[in-house]
């Protein structure tokens, strides 16, 4: 059966869930030691037995989903409200993170705060980790969804490169939520054309190279957005036809196992759609009043909003 375009913003906002969630017992540890814990994709699919609850990577693209779904574009005071309602600390925030929020929260200048937390503003994936819900809703305008990941990550992540991820991660998740069959140079060439620095495009390059998931390690597993988005590519791209393989990947290389498992988790979802993922992973997920069902029926009311927008170009 065809995956629909709902299928795919279900898949994507859901896959980076469940990406962030089983990513999320195991963030900053090292592969050998996750390997000692689940020694096979099979054992890290049945883990755990029980609950898996998401962090700050889902809560924060809760944020600009609904942002979305308010104003159809990243409007700041609504972005930064979201951010703020939405921010339990306990969820595993960074620390730059948690300082700008909690400005915000405070009525604080939260753009100084930003600006000066660290050198030239934060390079972390926190701007990457939450904008798939942009990739979808402006899949099919490249300019604006260039525009809106940038608006989207500039209360938090003033830095060239902390954009830039969210940016080429949009534009990942734009890209194959149009697509039926993947083709991974041009996909590589689509996403050299959207980056803009040598940091990333010399990443982009070494992709093209990569054949084995135990090559992927060479692209970086750290909380850097420089250090992870191409990461969460290549983690795709090694495995375009399955979910599974595709987190496996990610979180079987340690480090921010959370955050490149949900980004390469909006990927894949966006390009298998829904049914792509694992039911057990999906039942497993928190049933919060922001949990789940929460999450499929912000996908939902987003694929409406598009759909609304685009008429009758919609597949
Ligand atoms: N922070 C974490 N995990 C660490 C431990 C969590 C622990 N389990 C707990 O419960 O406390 N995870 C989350 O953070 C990452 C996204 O981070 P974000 O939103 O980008 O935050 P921040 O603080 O802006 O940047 C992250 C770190 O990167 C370094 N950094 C950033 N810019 C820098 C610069 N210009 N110079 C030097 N270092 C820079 C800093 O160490 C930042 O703290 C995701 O992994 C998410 O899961
Ligand atoms: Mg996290
Ligand atoms: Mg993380």
């Amino acid at each position: 059966m065809k995956t629909t375009l709902l299928d795919r913003f279900q898949g994507s906002l859901i896959g980076l869930t469940v990406g962030d969630a089983l990513g999320g017992k195991f963030e900053g540890q090292t592969a050998a030691h996750i390997l000692s814990r689940v020694p096979s994709l099979d054992a890290l699919m049945q883990y755990p037995a029980k609950s898996l609850w998401y962090t700050d990577d889902t809560q924060m693209m809760i944020g600009v989903a609904e942002t979305l779904i308010t104003h159809q574009s990243m409007e700041e005071e609504a972005l930064c409200k979201a951010f703020v309602q939405n921010y339990v600390s306990s969820r595993g925030y960074g620390q730059g993170a948690r300082a700008v929020l909690e400005a915000m929260e405070e009525g604080r200048d939260y753009l100084f705060t930003a600006n000066n937390i660290f050198p030239g503003g934060s390079y972390g994936n926190g701007a990457a980790m939450r904008v798939a819900p942009i990739g979808l809703f402006f899949r099919d305008h490249l300019q604006e969804l260039i525009s809106q990941a940038r608006l989207s990550a500039l209360p938090t992540h003033t830095h060239p490169l902390g954009i830039e991820g969210a940016i080429i991660l949009a534009g990942a998740v734009g890209y194959v939520s149009i697509i039926d069959s993947i083709d991974k140079n041009t996909f590589l060439d689509h996403l050299f054309t959207v980056s803009s620095s040598s940091v990333f495009q010399e990443k982009i390059e070494l992709t093209r190279r990569i054949s084995r998931p135990e090559a992927i390690i060479q692209l970086g597993n750290g909380i850097a957005a420089q250090e992870s988005v191409i990461t969460a590519i290549a983690c795709f791209l090694q495995s375009p036809d399955s979910f599974e393989e595709t987190i496996g990947h990610a979180i079987f290389l340690g480090g921010d196992t959370d955050t490149i498992a949900a980004m390469a988790g909006a990927i894949s979802g966006a390009y298998l759609g829904i049914d792509a993922i694992p039911k057990d992973l999906i039942a497993k997920l928190e049933d919060s009043p922001k949990g789940k069902a929460y999450i499929f029926d912000l996908a939902h009311k987003l694929f409406d909003l598009y759909a609304d927008k685009s008429g009758s170009l919609i597949l």
